[in-house]
């Protein structure tokens, strides 16, 4: 075993750092690494937290990492928000929110904006709870902005995912549906201080009874006022009775993930400049896309770069 990985099981939050900003970075030796830590992986419980923009999955996330930590149980904290490139103001706020976490040895933190490469956030994330999992953590906290592809991607890698609505979304719960019912297995209406609470569960539940997921899963709904750390109690609950049940769907997971981790290596071996050229020769028919790609497969098939 390498030095590096030994020191993470040990408990070297540097060393731990250290190989997840490589693992970000999509290094070669963190795909290294994550080989050699797998083994260890699959005992943490990994909770993914989604909605709009605001809705105060922060704050439920912060409020469930002090729940966990009161137990005695440590929490690995992944913030993502695959739509923006700038989220230093929300990843500001989020200090602030998360303050009290900062200085706790058993909270790791770790924020990531979108890093303009194609695809691969997701793949970054769930490696960073893979890196979490092996390294002791008990539980992985995953926040994402939002209900893009992405959102999809990321949900698909919990245990289970919360999807944090607010009152005073009006037609918004109607067009956020689509996506977020497939991703769903738990609808968190949070700020139910604010007017508008009993109007939001009856859409939301409304909207429950029309969906049939394929799965056969309906999703439930809980209120809470995360700012006052009130219903955070039975949400943790409710999700550790799910993640129990649906224990067998890590293989459906792993379907996609593997899909996915073979498109990212694949890609890797096409640059983006060599791609933007081809695409330069195709758009002015200099040559055609069917002879490119099938020219491209034959290279990778030789374990070549395209570039080459
Ligand atoms: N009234 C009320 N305010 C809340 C509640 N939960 C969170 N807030 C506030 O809502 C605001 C947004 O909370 P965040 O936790 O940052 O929301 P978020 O969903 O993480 O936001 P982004 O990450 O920027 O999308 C903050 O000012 C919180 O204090 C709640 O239950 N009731
Ligand atoms: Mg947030």
């Amino acid at each position: 075993m390498t030095p590096a990985a030994e020191r993470i099981l040990a408990g070297d939050r540097r060393a731990l750092a250290r190989a997840a900003t490589a693992v970000e970075n999509r290094t070669p030796a963190a795909r290294t690494l994550l080989a050699e830590l797998f083994a260890r992986t699959g005992r943490a419980l990994t909770l993914g937290i989604t909605g709009p923009p605001g809705a105060g999955k922060s704050t439920l996330t912060s409020e469930l990492a002090r729940t966990l930590r009161a137990e005695g149980r440590t929490v690995g904290i992944l913030a993502v928000d695959p739509s923006s490139p700038y989220t230093g103001g929300a990843i500001l706020g989020d200090r602030i929110r998360m303050q009290s976490h900062y200085a706790d040895p058993g909270v790791f933190i770790r924020s990531m904006a979108t890093r303009g490469t194609v695809g691969g956030i997701a793949e970054a994330t769930g490696d960073l709870a893979l890196l979490l999992d092996a390294a002791g953590f008990d539980t992985v906290l995953i926040e994402t902005v939002g209900v893009g592809q992405d959102e999809v991607e990321i949900a698909g890698l919990a245990d289970v995912t919360l999807v944090v609505l607010v009152p005073g979304m009006g037609d918004d719960v109607q067009a956020i549906k689509a996506g977020i019912m497939e991703i769903a297995d738990l609808f968190v209406l949070n700020k139910a201080d604010q007017p508008g609470i009993e109007k939001l569960e009856r859409e939301v539940e409304f909207l429950l009874s029309l969906t049939h997921r394929p799965d056969g899963w309906r999703p439930g709904c809980l209120r809470t006022v995360a700012s006052e750390g009130i219903g955070i109690g039975e949400v943790l609950a409710e999700a550790r009775e799910l993640a129990q049940s649906k224990g067998s769907t890590h293989e459906t997971a792993w379907v996609a993930r593997l899909r996915r981790m073979l498109r990212e290596r694949l890609l890797e071996k096409l640059p983006e400049p060599v791609l933007r050229q081809a695409a330069q020769r195709v758009a002015a028919r200099e040559s055609d896309p069917y002879t490119l790609v099938a020219e491209w497969v034959e290279r990778i098939e030789l374990g070549k770069r395209i570039s080459d």
